[in-house]
């Protein structure tokens, strides 16, 4: 064993006295090395006792974790792998460079993939599987791989050699609107939903989603629902990815749960995108204290193999403190310039260092390679990290990005490059021994060897002895028969009237569903620590929640029938206050269709405000990914969630969902909507296969359910039915209405009639996004169809012949009603006035709130009245009064500005 400490003792810093100490320490070591750890550790404990306390230091030495004498050998063909990873990277390179010659501009990467294929290569010849045998012999799904998104060529140049793509998917790399199929830019399973299973190129969102997919897998083990199984969740992060707070995020819950199925392999190429990702500092060193600050078992790969001879004669620890003095803009100086600069400014410093390399040439030095390179390294890493247990592993390898690009390689403009020079082409088929011709290779044709070749005979036998060709994804339909709508008829009943709020009346629909004798078990309940506030106290009893190492203490509720109830197979996943990781749960579980072949219905319930806004780069990887399951937005609408002001009040978040293609959204006012919603949603979901999820908005106000009024269910659904038709006479104005605002227009109609003397129908517009969508397919159809009948939308069939102008309110945004203006429209005017909360929220009560936002029962009686005067139904005079008299300030400051 090297003694480094000696170099300091050399100095002076130690007295002889601890110079013995660390000799008898080092003897202890010798012993064996367990030895030397129980040793410290006592020593630590007796430095507590005795007061002696040093500070914790969570980062190491800057070398490899793994020393040359504890690596066990390579157990693949090193030169045939060689082989192999050589033509994935030509092809990786030759498809991104073809098409851009080809569609200049189109885009692609290809230095990133170039640092990362040893990474990604020794896993895929020794790690990943793709299925695992279970104890009945039944096939089980295999490994989980989060692949760097803009690594994405490497993945295809793979998948290429491998025989699953051809030449036409190559030629077709970005161009996927063309007569042949093509290929996606990253991991998008909307767009391959035969590959790829988790999107991941929005910096951030693959880490996260892995850490919550590892710890869903235990989930599913606890509750018995998936068998036990060796698999792993391999994460590949980029280092300046680690800048995103979700990639570090939630680190804490992967030592907290023990997920020691998961992962992380960090690509420290040292760049991002601009430049060095910590140009004065190592990245390696800040990571390596944060996720050992965090419990996880942290594995460097810094140095490659050719570094270990120069260890070796480094007795003094001269050379690793060299190593320690450069920080990471001078490690990518010395890569981008190679063997010269290197000998005359790395080893240049110390005559003892230089003195060291003297019998090494320039190309020697500038080919000394870094751990992530080195397959042998890289193995090692990952054979200790599968298996270690308790936590998790992070491997920290250190690469060079651009590997291989000659010119182009550690430069700061390295990640953009999608080209090489015909000679750059050229220079590099010979660099990795690619077997075709210089003119091909300037022409940047793909390649792939005879069925027969020793590489592609050896790849194929290492693929099908780990279970198959990754990524894959997959759909095993399921036998699944939703509840039908007797399953709701309580709610369909309405609530006899007692008052209630629709958060309550989910609740109470969430027990029943979880009583589902067929479904029951596959419900998810997932929360944000708001649990109380929607008043789950009843769930928690009723299904426990999900802790792994159940409930180590007695809550001091114990004695009370709805106590905080902890269990190793609860069901509710309460998640702590975290919207981004209770979303990637949301998301573990809404895929699980496909990842565990077991269609989980997940229902996310969180204050709306803190939802698409916040974590709704989430929601559109969510959405990317396939998932299937319910959003449920409580506390919703600007105000009816009374009292909390500005950041807590939502009066927009279904205008955000309306942005998410395969998002429904329904802001039901009544419980009835809600059932009829959630029992549509099960079934397109999971019984019909539509991948899509379910956007709810919930209050929190009490009032009472009406019972479903006959034949309504379609329009629920569709978007719009009318609930009140006007007491007396033919209706000669139209109300909408929505959510907890649609009691309001209702009063209104009633304020109407009596004091006015005005016919008005009420209408509930449960989705004004739904409405849009088959308005603008309609019309499309129409547009594309211009020699053929017409048709209808469904808006204006549902409004045939209701007459006068239509006012609109509810608890969001105007823009919301008026997505729908365009198919509103009578003589050239248009007949929609809308009503709703643009502005920020106030604290205030509700009566005050929807007097100060022009949406209560006074201000859609005043809109309607004022509308009337327009279209010269009645005096601008008598219009005027009653606005007076309906105590609406005509002078008073615009909320939406205000
Ligand atoms: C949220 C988000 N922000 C920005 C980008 C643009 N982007 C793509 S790659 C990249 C740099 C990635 O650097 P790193 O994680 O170190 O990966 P490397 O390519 O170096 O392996 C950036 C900023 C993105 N994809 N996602
Ligand atoms: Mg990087």
């Amino acid at each position: 064993m090297t003694m480094k400490y000696e170099e300091v003792a050399a100095k002076g810093e130690f007295s002889a006295e601890v110079a013995e100490w660390v000799e008898a320490f080092d003897e202890v070591v010798a012993s064996g090395k367990q030895n030397g750890v129980e040793l410290l550790e006592a020593l630590r404990l007796r430095g507590r006792e005795t007061g002696v306390v040093i500070p914790y230091r969570l980062s190491t030495r800057f070398r490899n974790t793994i020393t040359p004498d504890e690596e066990l050998p390579y157990p693949g063909n090193r030169e045939i792998e060689r082989r192999i990873k050589a033509l994935i990277r030509w092809n990786a390179m030759a498809m991104v460079h073809g098409q851009n010659k080809k569609d200049p501009g189109i885009g692609g990467h290809i230095s990133t993939y170039a640092s990362l294929a040893t990474l990604l290569e020794v896993g895929y010849s020794h790690f990943f599987h793709a299925k695992y045998t279970g104890a009945d012999g039944r096939e089980l799904p295999g490994d989980f791989i989060y692949f760097q998104g803009h690594a994405s060529p490497g993945v295809y140049a793979r998948a290429y050699l491998e025989g699953r793509l051809n030449d036409d998917h190559l030629k077709n790399f970005r161009h996927e609107l063309r007569d042949k199929p093509g290929l996606s830019s990253y991991p998008h399973p909307w767009l391959m939903p035969d590959f790829w299973n988790f999107p991941t190129v929005s910096m951030g969102i693959g880490p996260i989603n892995a850490i919550y997919q590892a710890r869903f897998m235990r989930y599913l083990e606890n509750r018995g629902l998936i068998e036990k199984t060796p698999r792993k969740i391999w994460a590949f992060v980029g280092d300046g990815e680690t800048d995103e707070v979700e990639t570090l995020g939630a680190i804490s819950l992967g030592a907290r749960e023990k997920l020691d199925n998961l992962i992380f392999v960090v690509n420290c190429n040292l760049q991002r995108l601009d430049g060095p990702v910590r140009g004065n500092k190592r990245i390696i060193d800040e990571l390596e204290g944060v996720f050992t600050g965090a419990g996880w078992n942290v594995i460097k790969v810094i140095w490659g193999g050719d570094w270990d001879p120069l260890f070796a004669r480094d007795t003094n620890g001269l050379l690793l403190r060299r190593m320690e003095e450069c920080v990471d803009g001078d490690l990518q100086t010395y890569k981008a310039k190679g063997g010269t600069y290197i000998r005359q400014h790395f080893f240049g410093k110390y005559p003892e260092l230089l003195e060291m390399v003297s019998d090494y040439t320039d190309e020697q030095l500038t080919n000394l390679h870094r751990g992530g390179h080195d397959p042998i390294k890289v193995y090692n890493a990952y054979k200790r990290a599968m298996e270690h247990k308790g936590v998790p592993t992070v491997v920290l390898a250190m690469t060079v990005k651009g590997y291989g690009m000659g010119s182009a390689q550690s430069r700061n403009a390295t990640h953009s490059e999608k080209k090489l020079t015909d000679e750059g082409l050229a220079a590099f088929v010979k660099r990795f021994n690619i077997p075709i011709p210089e003119e091909s290779a300037k022409q940047a044709t793909p390649f792939r060897p005879p069925q027969d070749s020793p590489e592609m005979v050896y790849m194929q036998q290492r693929r099908s002895e780990l279970g198959g060709y990754m990524p894959t994804r997959s759909l095993t339909a399921a036998e699944f028969k939703a509840p039908g709508l007797d399953y709701f008829s309580e709610w369909l009943a309405g609530s006899g009237g007692r008052a209630v709020s629709t958060t309550m009346g989910y609740i109470s629909i969430l027990r029943h569903l979880l009583k589902h004798p067929q479904i029951g078990k596959q419900i998810v309940p997932i929360v944000p620590d708001e649990g109380r506030t929607f008043g789950m106290e009843s769930v928690i009893r009723q299904v426990g929640i999900y802790a792994p190492e159940g409930q180590r203490y007695t809550p001091h509720d114990k004695e009370m029938l709805l106590f905080y109830r902890e269990e190793q197979d609860g069901q509710i996943l309460e998640e702590g206050i975290t919207e981004a990781g209770s979303m990637a749960s949301f998301t573990a579980a809404g895929q699980a269709y496909s990842t565990y072949k077991i269609p989980m219905i997940p229902f996310y319930m969180y204050y709306s405000m803190f939802g698409f806004q916040r974590i709704g780069d989430l929601v559109w990887a969510f959405a990317d990914a396939r998932c299937k399951g319910f959003l449920m937005g409580g506390t919703a609408g600007r105000t009816t969630m009374l009292g909390e002001g500005l950041q807590h009040q939502d009066g927009h978040s279904h205008l955000l969902a309306s942005t998410f293609p395969t998002c429904v959204s329904y802001d039901p006012a009544y419980m009835y909507e809600m059932a009829v919603v959630l029992q549509d949603g099960i079934r397109r979901m999971y019984e019909k296969g539509d991948d899509c999820f379910y956007y709810l908005t919930m209050y929190n106000e009490d009032y009472a359910m009406p019972a479903m009024p006959e034949g309504a269910a379609e329009g629920i659904l569709k978007g719009i039915y009318k609930i009140r038709a006007a007491k007396s006479g033919e209706a000669t104005v139209q109300l909408f209405g929505s959510g907890a605002i649609l009691n309001e227009v209702l009063r209104a109609q009633e304020i109407l009639a009596e004091k006015y003397q005005i016919a008005a129908d009420v209408w509930s517009v449960t989705s004004y996004t739904e409405l849009r969508r088959e308005a603008i397919a309609t019309e499309r159809w129409n547009r594309l169809h211009p020699a053929e009948a017409e048709r209808k939308t469904y808006i204006a069939t549902a409004l045939a012949g209701a007459k006068g102008p239509i006012v609109a309110a509810s608890d969001y945004m105007k823009s919301l009603p008026d997505v729908l203006a365009p198919w509103l429209q009578s003589e050239g005017r248009c007949r929609l006035v809308t009503l709703g909360t643009d502005g920020f929220g106030r604290s205030d009560n509700r009566a005050h709130l929807r007097r100060h936002f022009e949406v209560n029962a006074e201000s859609v009686v005043g809109a309607t009245l004022s509308r009337l005067a327009r279209e010269g139904k009645i005096t601008g005079k008598k219009a005027k009064a009653a606005l007076v008299d309906l105590g609406i300030d005509s002078e008073g400051k615009d909320p939406a500005r205000a």
